[in-house]
């Protein structure tokens, strides 16, 4: 039997958690025939409830499910681990400024990505959720300087799941019509979501839409979907978000043609090097690469721009606070 895989999840008695741990554990992160060791992270005050959500896992006797250890200590959690999901992070508060916010996550992201960079499996793939994503990936990847930089990603998976689901009900096509939709940037309202190289029954999506519908319904519906789930169930998207980080985690691992997945720039695309930005992504023999070739014309050009700028500020901003 093969060996077991150390899956670490960070806030894991978290409204994400508790919607991605039975997924993990049911094989459907790393595939079906793939044993899984569960490491629950949390802080102290939250440790009991994760060790609830620990019972819970026992009692599904998931035949992948190999070991489960709950704690708070970041270099037990992430000692050995293949793949880290980093979900627990400080959420922005009333009156919190960004510089405050990430001086937060910085608290928490930077110690992480030392904790991984000193006791992780040679093969470590994190995936960034908790949020500021693209930014507390960085910071965690400047804290790990023994990684290979290119393991450390954030999540605009959901983002590009939200945008082919509006796009199938405006066309009524089921999802599976759609190609190469892409999200560009940083996860957050600035977010680019392009249409321009989607296809749709093998034709360009940007001409099956009028122009208005793509700039005043389009693209704000995905930008702002977070906010919309949180109007009406009274609380941020978790069983949404779960599943796009099992899509993003199953995909880097297994292979994919084209995906959007925030991973650190080449350079590709005017995106300045080191930042981590969404872009189109194919996935081959484990690895990233980003789809290279693309037109982008001034409408792109101008959106994809804006988000970068905003990604730019924010390195800025923890470079500045001394964060990385
Ligand atoms: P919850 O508040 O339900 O859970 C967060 C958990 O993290 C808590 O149990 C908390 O104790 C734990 N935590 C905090 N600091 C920690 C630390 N230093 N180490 C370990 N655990 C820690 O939030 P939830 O709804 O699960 O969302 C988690 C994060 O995902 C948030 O930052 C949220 O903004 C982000 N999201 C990101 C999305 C994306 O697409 N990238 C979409 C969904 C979600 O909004």
């Amino acid at each position: 039997a093969q060996t077991p895989v150390k899956v670490t999840v960070t806030g894991a008695a978290g409204q994400i958690g508790y919607a991605l741990l039975f997924r993990i554990a049911s094989g459907q992160l790393l595939g079906a025939d793939v044993p899984v060791k569960l490491s629950l992270l949390e802080i102290p005050q939250a440790v009991k409830a994760a060790e609830g959500t620990a019972m819970e896992l026992d009692d599904c006797a998931f035949p992948l499910l190999s070991g489960i250890e709950v704690t708070d200590d970041a270099n037990k959690a992430f000692d050995g681990a293949s793949v880290a999901l980093l979900v627990g992070a400080r959420p922005r508060t009333a009156g919190m400024e960004r510089g405050d916010l990430l001086q937060a996550n910085g608290g928490i992201f930077g110690p992480q990505g030392k904790a991984i960079n000193d006791n992780a499996a040679d093969d470590i793939r994190v995936l960034v959720v908790g949020n500021p994503a693209n930014t507390n990936s960085l910071i965690a990847q400047q804290h790990a300087p023994d990684v290979p930089a290119e393991r450390f990603t954030a999540m605009t998976r959901l983002d590009h799941n939200r945008a082919l689901s509006q796009l199938a009900a405006k066309l009524q096509v089921p999802v599976t019509e759609i190609k190469k939709m892409t999200i560009w940037g940083n996860h957050s309202a600035t977010q680019y979501p392009d249409l321009f190289h989607a296809e749709v029954g093998g034709k360009v999506a940007a001409e099956q839409v009028d122009e208005a519908w793509l700039r005043d319904t389009f693209i704000p519906t995905v930008a702002k979907r977070g906010a919309a789930i949180i109007e009406a169930r009274g609380a941020s998207s978790a069983a949404s978000a779960a599943n796009a980080a099992i899509d993003h985690v199953f995909d880097w691992v297994n292979g994919t043609e084209w995906t959007s997945a925030a991973i650190p720039s080449d350079g590709s695309y005017g995106v300045p090097e080191g930042l981590i930005s969404s872009f189109p992504v194919a996935s081959r023999d484990g690895k990233w690469e980003i789809i290279q070739g693309l037109e982008i014309d001034a409408f792109s050009r101008e959106r994809i721009d804006a988000s970068v700028r905003e990604l730019e500020e924010e390195r800025a901003a923890v470079r500045e606070l001394g964060l990385i």
